[in-house]
């Protein structure tokens, strides 16, 4: 058998891939991204970016009716975009197999929030499994299939930040060809109104019955029996973590996690001593395990951010091995703009005009962190557009602008309806779309916007001009924010306006568009050390400790934009600084 060194998303793709996988489908988010990434490699398999989670989980549902399995992946916040479809799939049940793979981020390395997707298991009644290494996400992947098709069910695979990027040695196999079923119609399946949702729900129950008899029976969740002084159950990431910290504990690996293997539980409970959970953020299985009647010890864990080995060990009162939680003796690097970000003009822009900024979620996101400090609110994909409308109505602003920016990417994820219902409702304000041609905070994927797909293939670019100006929108207009006069100027007389405007900062990522412009750097001369092109933030340009700026050519690309904000002309272009050309 071929073995592999795979991170978690990489063997999730390769156990969708030999369970005959005929369509993956998505939408990128931090930790998830790489498995749809992944699985486009394989040329038998279609792969697609969906514009949010709900159409991805809504395209992999037709495919699943028309009998061909299907892998719908996205990160946890995702899964709340989804759950409406997903909340009625339970009850329809599938065709071919359904898989979804949904990806946590306890510690919210690149999220704006922590959720426990196990959670959304319950909820939703269906079954999900949860990996622990990237062994098991490939034949968990593969078992998620089987389950799906005998069961009639939807089913979830939970990783979280730690497995889908950590990488472990894998045995592959072959890809199994799945008999396909042609779509056949059934109302009382597929059509999920009052009549026949009713009769779904009781056998959604009785479903649920049957799954819960086969988490009992299956290698799935198993007892690992060492010393019986303590037990401990775990899922997930933390089983690794506890057979660090507690080498001799016993423990009860729980691979499928909804619905639990009570039975199991029990009899594990009875063979051990003292019984511990060990899990991280909710506590999903603690409780389960209580209102099972089962004495759980307290740990003293905390339900926030990740643990770690160290973290467990001293919970339990270890003091061997010695385990390290974290390398705290490296810099810090707060997260920047990159040098030449168009994004950067917009915000020194919107700066100068005191606008109060209604934020989204990208890489613009940045522009909320000292020195540029020119977003006022994050909250979700899309909620930039709704709040600057419900903003706007409360008059709160005083006077300053209300602006909401919102990147290329998330606009057609979730902005386009806000805009939709500014129109309708006659509101008044300004929406800025950084449209930098591609999905860069998660790693520069296609979008409906890019005109590109997956697969890197030519696709139609949403005309987002046309688009907004047929959902109705008064002012439409179209700026280079790299032009920083020009964007003030166009910021300037839009925020005059009482009607709503859309204003489309169009200029590509400086990371998928090279730079062939020259460095710059600041004549000492002429500088008089105003600090105007420091507060731009951008990472090229630094001040030593005489408070005197200075650009370090080896990154700057030559954008420009301090160029046009210092007003003594003491930024200069200079020769190409090495050999390949200055640019990123
Ligand atoms: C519901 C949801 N899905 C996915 C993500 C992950 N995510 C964060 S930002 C982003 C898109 C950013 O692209 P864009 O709006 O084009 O801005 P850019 O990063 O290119 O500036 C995505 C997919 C998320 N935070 N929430």
């Amino acid at each position: 058998m071929a073995r592999s060194l795979m991170s978690g998303n990489e063997a999730v793709a390769r156990g969708a891939w030999e369970s005959g996988v005929f369509v993956g489908v998505g939408y990128p988010g931090t930790p998830s991204t790489e498995v749809l990434e992944n699985l486009s490699k394989y040329d038998d398999v279609t792969c697609q970016w969906a514009p949010n989670e709900k159409v991805a989980a809504e395209v992999g549902a037709g495919v699943s009716y028309g009998g061909k399995r299907t892998l719908v992946t996205m990160k946890h916040v995702g899964l709340n975009v989804a759950a409406d479809p997903l909340f009625t799939l339970s009850y329809i049940g599938v065709g071919g197999g359904y898989v979804l793979l949904v990806a946590d981020d306890p510690g919210m390395h690149s999220s704006q929030n922590e959720q426990d997707s196990r959670n959304y298991a319950a909820f939703a009644k269906v079954p999900m499994l949860e990996p622990s290494d990237s062994q098991e996400a490939l034949d968990f992947t593969r078992a998620a299939f089987e389950i799906s098709e005998q069961f009639d069910t939807p089913v979830l695979i939970r990783s979280t930040t730690r497995i889908s990027h950590s990488k472990s040695l894998v045995e592959v196999g072959e890809r199994n060809t799945v008999a396909s079923a042609e779509f056949k119609q059934h109302p009382g399946k597929w059509v999920m109104m009052p009549a026949n949702a009713r009769a779904r729900r009781v056998d959604l129950e009785a479903r649920m019955e049957r799954l819960s008899a086969f988490s009992n029976e299956c290698d799935l969740n198993r007892i690992e029996m060492r010393d019986p002084a303590l037990g401990v159950v775990v899922s997930g990431i933390v089983y690794e973590y506890v057979r660090e910290a507690l080498p001799e504990a016993s423990i009860l690996k729980i691979g499928m996690v909804n619905p639990l293997p009570e039975a199991l539980i029990t009899e594990f409970a009875s063979k051990v001593d003292r019984l511990a959970v060990v899990e991280e953020l909710d506590p999903y299985l603690s409780s389960r395990l209580r209102s099972l009647g089962i004495d759980v010890v307290e740990t003293g864990l905390s339900t926030i951010g990740e643990l770690t080995p160290g973290l467990i060990s001293r919970a339990f009162g270890a003091t061997t091995p010695e385990l390290r939680d974290e390398i705290s003796d490296l810099p810090p690097r707060p997260p920047l703009l990159c040098p030449g970000c168009p994004h950067r003009g917009v915000y020194w822009a919107l700066g100068k005009l005191k606008a109060v900024v209604t934020g989204d979620i990208g890489c613009y996101t940045l522009g909320a962190l000292p020195p540029l400090s020119a977003m006022d609110t994050c909250v979700c994909m899309g909620a930039s557009v709704g709040m600057a409308h419900g903003l706007g109505i409360t008059g709160a602003a005083e006077g300053r602008p209300v602006v909401g920016v919102i990147g290329d990417s998330t606009f057609a994820h979730s902005g386009i309806t806000g805009v939709l219902d500014m129109v309708y409702n006659g509101a008044a304000g300004t929406i800025v779309i950084l449209d930098n041609r591609t999905t860069a905070m998660t790693g520069h994927q296609g979008n409906p916007v890019s005109g590109k797909t997956l697969s890197g293939a030519p696709a139609p670019a949403l005309d987002l001009a046309a688009l907004c100006s047929a959902l109705g929108v008064d002012s439409v207009r179209t700026v280079d924010p790299l032009d920083m006069t020009a964007t003030l100027a166009v910021l300037t007389e839009e925020t005059k306006r009482d009607t709503l405007s859309v204003i489309i900062a169009k200029s590509p990522c400086a990371l998928i568009v090279r730079s062939d412009a020259d460095p710059v750097a600041i004549d000492e001369e002429l500088c008089t050390r105003c600090g105007v092109c420091v507060r731009l933030g951008c990472p090229a340009i630094m001040k030593l400790p005489s408070g005197q700026p200075v650009i370090d050519t080896a990154i700057c690309v030559g954008c420009g934009q301090c160029v046009q904000v210092c007003r003594y002309d003491a930024i200069v272009t200079v020769g190409p600084a090495c050999d390949f050309g200055g640019g990123l």
